[in-house]
């Protein structure tokens, strides 16, 4: 039986497609400026993101960090989601490599609020932090792949702006929320000074992130990816297969969203199981776990023995992830291995 692995988009296997462009791509040493298909990738996705220049880096957490360095000196202050990806999941880079100061912010499922934001950021004083940078996450990992709508998203930006906080916007997955809404990823952009996007999650990509901002804000990022040691020498074997996944792979993440709605509809009729459908924007499905009576290290052994496995969301549920791996039949039988596993414990 083959396992139908739904832990994340970040299990997905590069294209055909892609390792022949890998094998085929002219290549340079990067950190010379000479990799020319590195520097096809960057300027593309310069221009689909609507800014001046780009970075390649290895991860998201490289991208995100690079660019906190870059708009900030140690001890600034920097406001963000505690339910963030960069405060939740990155190792606390930001404190021990970048030495910022935290000011954490409460998202609600994923949105955050322009009048708590205006109330976190302090007047200057002595006694405080420099206020320097806001962080936003879109779509919002923790929260299940909610889209933070374009509005609100517009009006966070304003309310910083006004403020002049530098704005990053962790995209890991912007390509989901631009999809998911049926604009184009810039439209998250115009009012942001960068942002991080994953090459390695829905696109297919085997490694890869991309930093986008103006000129100046790169040539920092680039410095700072060179002091942590990501400078890169011939990587264009990486941006190829990124260049193949900004050509083919971004428009049929709706596909993924679509089966994401099949697999919520699926798993919400399993009576030990919560799914809030409206709340299934793209490709994730969290579940509430909290019915079945099992710890999450006990249900995630027990739906692994069936055949499925699953990523967890503490506290009280599971996080489900699909995929270019996952056709609809695929989807199906997962909801039938799952259902079948609760029945029968
Ligand atoms: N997220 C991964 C895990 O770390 C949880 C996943 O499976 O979803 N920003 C966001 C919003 C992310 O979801 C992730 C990865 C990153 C940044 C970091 O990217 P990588 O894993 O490439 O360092």
């Amino acid at each position: 039986m083959e396992i139908i692995n739904l832990r994340s988009d970040t299990q997905t296997l590069p294209t055909d497609e892609m390792l022949a462009a890998m094998r085929a791509a002219p290549l340079g040493d990067d950190i010379f400026d000479e990799d020319p298909t590195v520097q096809k990738l960057e300027a593309m996705a310069a221009g689909m993101m609507g800014m001046d220049a780009a970075c390649l880096v290895i991860s998201g957490t490289m991208g995100n960090l690079v660019s906190l360095m870059a708009h900030t000196t140690p001890g600034d202050e920097v406001l963000l989601d505690r339910e963030s990806h960069i405060f939740y999941a990155e190792g606390g880079g930001l404190a021990s490599v970048a030495g910022l100061m935290p000011m954490l912010l409460m998202s609600h499922d994923g949105l955050l609020v322009p009048k708590e934001i205006e109330a976190a950021i302090r007047k200057a004083n002595i006694h405080y932090p420099t206020p320097r940078l806001l962080c936003l996450e879109n779509t919002h990992s923790r929260s299940g792949g909610r889209v933070v709508p374009l509005d609100l998203h517009k009006e966070l930006c304003q309310v910083a702006k006004a403020h002049g906080l530098a704005i990053h916007l962790d995209g890991a997955r912007i390509f989901n929320a631009s999809v998911a809404l049926g604009v184009s990823p810039a439209s998250f952009t115009e009012d942001v000074d960068s942002v991080m996007f994953c090459l390695s999650k829905g696109l297919s990509c085997p490694l890869g992130s991309v930093v986008v901002g103006n000129h100046d804000f790169i040539a920092k990022a680039e410095r700072a990816r060179k002091r942590i040691g990501g400078g890169m020498r011939q990587a264009g074997i990486i941006a190829a297969a990124g260049i193949v996944a900004l050509e083919k792979m971004t428009d049929r993440l709706a596909e993924d969203h679509y089966n994401a709605r099949i697999l919520a509809a699926g798993i919400n009729s399993i009576s030990a199981l919560e799914v809030n459908m409206e709340q299934v924007e793209t490709n994730m499905v969290l579940v509430d776990h909290t019915g079945t009576g099992l710890s999450i290290e006990q249900l995630t052994a027990l739906l692994r023995k069936a055949g499925v496995i699953v990523g967890a969301r503490p506290p009280g549920h599971l996080r489900l992830v699909t995929n270019r791996h996952h056709t609809k039949v695929v989807i199906e039988e997962a909801v039938l291995r799952i259902k079948g596993a609760l029945s029968t414990r």
